[in-house]
């Protein structure tokens, strides 16, 4: 029998949906306002002032949204922030407060029945606490009790691995660094992080090619390049500030060709509302659009390699064999892979033609100077890595690394999720980093590699961890087969979430489950008396200071280095080799032990007090040297998949809209997709909706099949005809994440395949336990079997 979940869905009146025109250009004078408008419900004037005067400025903070570089500091605007940036901070900067009684007034099951939306609305957390084992409510905690509890759970683990420590990536470097410190010298290394379902894919790819996981480019490379390619990425809505590069690029002479299997506003065209001429003009972005099936971009860049190898064999100049010769090995195999292409195979796998492929190709003969740019629309298939050495392949033959405009450019998420890595959050962390962690600190650093996420879903999920500690995030949200995870979830002895915002994590917790509120980023840090700052780095390996401006939202909160410092010393005691108070006290002698320890962050503190700080250092992009095991960066031979969807069913992907940062959704308001006053709603091809027997406004339920029979099921999307290639739907994270099945991951990188969910449409269930919840997901240990016949109405 099918296991039905209740899910929360009820906050938001779907019947006020109101589907509008799609939008062909992004920014411009709405955006102001918007930004505006937010910013003052939440903050009000003052605060709004205070903030967005500071944000990213080079004595300011950095901005808690993406991780989009700032510019030089002269030539940053005096608002150097975009829309959603603005939605970022009022989020975080709201009057808005969670008080205790507010967990007095609502049930754990009450706050259970809410969803993300409704949560994150109750304003910012600012007293620590507890559920307790059996409890129906959370209650106050102090922080020495909250310390003292999670001390002695930790302690009265069989193994330091049966706890698991997750980060988000807007964790600052001090507390990163302290935070894995402590794992470490606890003794373990399971530390998942958000980049496990991000861009661990690129970080994979680009460690054995080019022997670093970072992006070789800086703002400048972008300004100078020849031409940008931008591959599944929204930049309108997730990057905002890089319109204003790519439009600076194109005054430059810039072309820019942009593949995506949707339309996206920011791709088409920008209105800058930094300039007057901009805001009224705007300027057209990509010169070519190539909208791709989804999941065809591997087949796309063999068959351009294919196309290139033609053109350096009729002697056109498009190679680089000088840097071919010098700097890699295994071209040869590379070439002899794609000399033959099948060509029918790529049409299909892509959507696109011959003609339409050979064009797009011509752009890299016609460039010596190329900036290849890429997000989740390529990091979250199960092909991910292999479409990512593919884009390495192209950049080494054209000799597009460690020049000028050029090189590659993954586009990160959160904005310090590089940092974090870095930092050594990572579950993987090299030995080197380790032994200078020893060396150091005199610790004892477990070997073993630690779970990611996918992995610590299943050690919860089989009893085999027993404590999850959170370092910001929304895990439970986050993480793909939601009714899987939550579950995992509720068996954990004890959960900690260290975080600003009410999120499902804090009511899908384990039996004794602890909230700790932290300053955010844009308050005042006065931890040990003094005022402190804390570092960041961006996607483009620029660290610098961030100094929050702003009072704290209430008297109990702690920075997160007070936080971890504090857990430490509940845990490890105060006699052991590394000086907890010494960190928590002043930051810098973290920043110490970072210039020690951390590669490429000597004499740190000093460097970033630089105005706009230092730029740690890329081997590949600053001497054409490549730290892999041949000493060469290395092409790859990629076998050719492609995601074959049957006959019935829509190839799925999740991702954002315009009016959230992840699980925390700000609004309703997903402009530039026309979309109005809703979330549940299914973009589709209209030949699709028709030949799959629906109309327009349907409401149906999704079903998502994986290879083992299971069925998982997410209840009520509105059909909408979209601009999309035939086959390809797409839907809103995390509203699809029960339909992502745990097992179902990229090869190497183990990322949830969040872009890539074979569904079929249902008709909404009727049966009593859906009425009673509306359905959720149908539970893939249930072993529901695919039975039913793809839904074709007559
Ligand atoms: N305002 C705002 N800013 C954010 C975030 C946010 O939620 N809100 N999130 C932050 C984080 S953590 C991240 S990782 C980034 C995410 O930034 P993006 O990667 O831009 O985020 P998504 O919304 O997942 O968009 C994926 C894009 O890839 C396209 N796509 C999907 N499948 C394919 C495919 O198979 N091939 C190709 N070529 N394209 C495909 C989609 O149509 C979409 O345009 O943004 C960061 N910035
Ligand atoms: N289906 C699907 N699933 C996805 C994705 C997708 O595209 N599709 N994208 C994936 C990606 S790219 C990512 S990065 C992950 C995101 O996974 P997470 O990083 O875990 O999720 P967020 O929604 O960013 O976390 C939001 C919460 O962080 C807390 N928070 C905010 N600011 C702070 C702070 O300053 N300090 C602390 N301590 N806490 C804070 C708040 O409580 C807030 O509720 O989701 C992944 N999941
Ligand atoms: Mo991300």
């Amino acid at each position: 029998m099918a296991l039905r979940r209740k899910t929360p869905m009820d906050d938001i009146d779907e019947n006020d949906l109101h589907v509008g025109s799609l939008k062909h250009e992004a920014a411009g004078v709405t955006a102001v306002a918007v930004a505006m408008k937010r910013s003052l419900q939440q903050m009000g004037p003052y605060r709004t002032a205070r903030t967005l005067l500071k944000l990213n400025q080079a004595d300011g903070f950095d901005c808690q949204g993406c991780a989009w570089p700032d510019p030089d500091p002269e030539h940053r605007h005096t608002a150097e922030f975009c829309e959603n940036g603005a939605k970022a901070v009022a989020e975080e900067a709201t009057k808005r407060t969670v008080s205790p009684s507010f967990f007095a007034e609502n049930s754990l099951a009450d706050l259970q029945d809410r969803s993300d939306y409704w949560l994150g609305h109750q304003g910012r957390l600012v007293h620590p606490v507890v559920r307790r084992a059996g409890g129906t409510h959370y209650e106050p905690i102090s922080w020495d009790d909250a310390f003292a509890l999670i001390g002695e759970h930790l302690r009265g683990l069989d193994s330091p691995d049966e706890a698991v420590f997750y980060t988000s990536g807007k964790v600052s470097n001090e507390a990163a660094y302290v935070y894995q410190l402590f794992a470490r010298s606890y003794g373990t290394n399971n530390m998942p992080d958000c980049s496990n379902m991000c861009h661990e894919s690129t970080s994979v790819a680009l460690a054995e090619t080019i022997g670093i996981g970072k992006g070789s480019v800086s703002l400048d490379d972008v300004h100078h390049a020849k031409l940008i390619v931008i591959s599944g990425q929204n930049p309108g809505t997730n990057h905002p500030r890089m319109l204003s590069a790519l439009e600076e690029a194109k005054r430059n002479g810039a072309k820019i060709l942009a593949i995506n299997p949707l339309p996206e506003a920011g791709l088409m065209k920008f209105k800058n509302p930094q300039t007057v001429k901009g805001m009224t003009v705007g300027q057209g972005l990509a010169d070519t659009f190539l909208q791709i099936r989804i999941n065809g971009d591997l087949a796309l860049w063999q068959a351009i390699g294919h196309v290139l190898l033609e053109a350096d064999a009729a002697g056109q100049d498009v190679f680089d064999h000088d840097f071919i010769d010098q700097c890699t090995v295994g071209y040869e195999e590379w070439a002899a892979g794609l000399r033959v292409l099948d060509w029918d195979r790529v049409e299909s796998a892509t959507g696109l033609s011959q003609a339409q492929i050979r064009e797009a190709a011509q752009m890299l003969v016609e460039s010596d100077a190329t900036v290849h740019c890429w997000a989740m629309g390529i990091t979250q298939h199960r092909n991910s890595v292999g479409t990512i050495k593919e884009f390495v392949n192209i950049a080494l033959a054209q000799g597009n690394i460690g020049k000028p405009g050029a090189g590659l450019c993954p586009v990160r998420g959160h904005s310090n999720v590089q940092g974090d890595r870095t930092m050594g959050i990572w579950e993987k962390v090299p030995d080197h980093f380790l032994d200078a962690l020893e060396s150091h600190h005199g610790i004892t650093p477990p070997r073993e590699h630690g779970l990611d996420t996918v992995d610590s879903i299943r050690a919860l999920r089989d009893g085999k961890a027993k404590v999850f500690v959170a370092m910001g995030g929304n895990f439970v949200s986050a993480a793909p087969d939601t009714v899987v995870t939550e579950e995992a979830m509720e068996q954990a002895e004890l959960t900690v979430q260290v975080t600003t915002k009410l999120n499902r994590s804090h009511v899908k917790c384990g039996k004794t489950a602890l909230i700790l509120p932290p300053l955010g980023r844009s308050e005042k840090d006065l931890t040990g008396g003094r005022e402190q700052r804390v570092t960041v780095e961006d996607s483009m390996s620029a660290v610098h200071a961030s100094k929050g401006p702003l009072q704290p939202a209430g008297p109990h909160l702690r920075s997160e280095v007070d936080i971890v410092c504090s857990i430490a010393e509940a845990t490890l005691g105060t006699s052991g080799p590394v000086p907890w108070s010494d960190y928590r006290a002043d930051y810098t002698e973290i920043r110490r032990a970072i210039s020690i320890t951390v590669p490429g962050c000597g004499a740190y503190d000093e460097k970033v007090d630089q105005p706009g700080g230092f730029v740690l250092p890329h081997p590949p992009r600053d001497t054409r040297t490549f730290p892999t095991k041949q000493e060469k960066a290395v092409f790859s031979v990629v076998p050719m998949s492609v995601l074959e969807v049957p006959e019935g069913r829509l190839l799925l992907q999740t991702m954002r809209s315009h009016d959230q940062f992840n699980t925390t959704i700000y609004g309703l308001s997903d402009r530039y997709r026309g979309i109005e006053n809703g979330r549940r709603v299914i973009f589709m091809h209209e030949d699709d909706i028709r030949d799959q027997g629906w109309s327009e406004g349907d409401v149906v339920d999704l079903v998502s099949e994986w290879e083992d029979g299971t069925e998982r099921r997410a209840a009520e999307f509105r059909i909408v005809r979209f601009d999309t290639p035939r086959g390809c739907a797409a839907a809103y994270y995390p509203e699809t994440n029960p339909l992502i099945p745990l097992d179902s991951t990229a090869e190497s990188s183990n990322t949830p395949t969040s872009k890539g969910v074979i569904i079929r449409l249902v008709p909404q269930q009727q049966d009593q336990d859906a009425s009673e919840g509306r359905g959720d997901a149908v539970g893939s240990d249930e072993g529901h079997k695919s039975d039913v016949e793809p839904h074709v109405m007559s």
